[in-house]
């Protein structure tokens, strides 16, 4: 066996389905994984949890290679995607943060002012070994699975850093974007090299495929987000452009920044469900790859109902250049995971009507 975490993706990337697929070739099936699949749903994950906060366990290899191998395992998903937190390269750095249960993550000193930004450093290698040796180990053990390795984009951890917590409106955040732009861009080019830091580190370690997350860039106007977050998330892209891996951009209610979101970058564009698949690739034209996009709510729906809405997404997605079956976003804790594993059975074994 290799301990070289590259001696193997070559291969990869040509018999991957996923991997295929975001790329724009023909995959042997649809692929799919599940934003949030490590996580709340699975009882086996409630159990190594037990005991452990959220944060602490990000930082523990043993846990994290288990805890990204368990949905995998009982799924038999097409990739897997690393078990972590969008706000684990800050924690690295030495902001004081936590990941309150049943809250999300909040910040002891929210960021408002200038002093303030010498708190966000580089992020160093040395920072993040017991990430970097899980996805060593994880890429051994994941054999013909690709790993799947992401980042927070610059708006969205903004507004965790400048609100504090979790938000519905993101006032504070847009209150220092609008009030103090000079302060804005260079907030955000500090986010933006630590994210684009926290990817490279991933890829190089062996992950074979990106996802930069702006869960909620869709409380921005298509000209605000031009403006004020643009330039950042297509910095981060840029700097992880040479390691030659798909990148994939995603975040919710973007139904009416989707070509920009395609336009930062990225080669597979993540679609939320509110917007129809068909509609969201003409959008996008014919360069780009896309992933999604089922209600996560509807897996509490009867299964023929799942498998006819499951079908109609595969279907639409056969006009994009590639389509990775997903949620719309993650999975909800409370689903079954019977529910989730019958969807992944039922798309690899969907027939091909086209
Ligand atoms: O104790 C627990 O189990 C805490 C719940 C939890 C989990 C399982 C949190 C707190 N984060 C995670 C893991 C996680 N977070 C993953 C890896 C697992 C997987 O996908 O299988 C990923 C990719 C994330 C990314 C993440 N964290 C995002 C972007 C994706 C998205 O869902 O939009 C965001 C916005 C966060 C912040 C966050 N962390 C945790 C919560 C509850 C939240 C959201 C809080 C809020 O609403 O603002």
């Amino acid at each position: 066996m290799t301990t070289d975490a590259h001696a193997t993706a070559p291969d990869l990337a040509t018999t991957s389905p996923f991997l295929r697929a975001c790329r724009g070739l023909e995959p042997s099936h649809t692929p799919v994984w599940f934003m949030r699949q490590a996580g709340r749903s699975l009882p086996e994950y409630l159990a190594i949890r037990e005991g452990v906060p959220m944060l602490e366990s990000c930082f523990r290899t043993d846990m994290v290679v288990e805890i990204t191998m368990q949905p995998v395992r009982r799924h038999g998903v097409d990739a897997a995607i690393f078990f972590s937190d969008i706000v684990v390269p800050l924690k690295a750095i030495g902001v004081d943060l936590d990941i309150v249960p049943g809250t999300g993550p909040v910040v002891a000193d929210p960021i408002r002012s200038e002093g303030q930004l010498a708190s966000l450093r580089d992020l160093e290698p040395d920072d993040v070994t017991s990430i970097t040796d899980a996805v060593r180990g994880l890429v051994q053990e994941l054999g013909s699975t690709p790993l799947i390795g992401f980042a927070g984009a610059p708006f969205t951890l903004a507004s965790y850093l400048v609100e504090g917590g979790p938000s519905r409106d993101h006032r504070r955040t847009k209150e220092l974007m609008y009030g103090q732009p000079d302060l804005w861009h260079a907030l955000l080019g500090r986010i933006a090299a630590i994210a684009g830091q926290f990817l490279r580190l991933q890829v190089e370690a062996g992950a074979s495929a990106i996802q930069l997350f702006d869960s909620w860039a869709g409380a921005l106007s298509p000209a605000d987000y031009d403006t004020y977050v643009r330039p950042h998330s297509a910095a981060v892209l840029e700097s992880v452009a040479d390691l030659d891996v798909p990148r994939i951009h995603f975040g919710v209610g973007t139904g009416e920044l989707l070509t920009r979101m395609g336009d930062v970058g990225a080669d597979v564009v993540g679609v939320d469900w509110r917007v129809p698949l068909d509609d969201a690739i003409r959008r996008l034209g014919p360069d780009k790859a896309v992933q999604g996009n089922l209600d996560p709510t509807l897996l509490f729906a009867p299964t023929d109902l799942v498998h006819r809405r499951a079908a109609e997404v595969i279907e639409a997605g056969r006009a994009a250049k590639g389509h990775v079956f997903n949620l719309g976003h993650g999975v909800l804790p409370a689903t079954d995971p019977d529910a989730l594993t019958r969807l992944v059975e039922f798309i690899h074994t969907y027939e091909r009507t086209a």
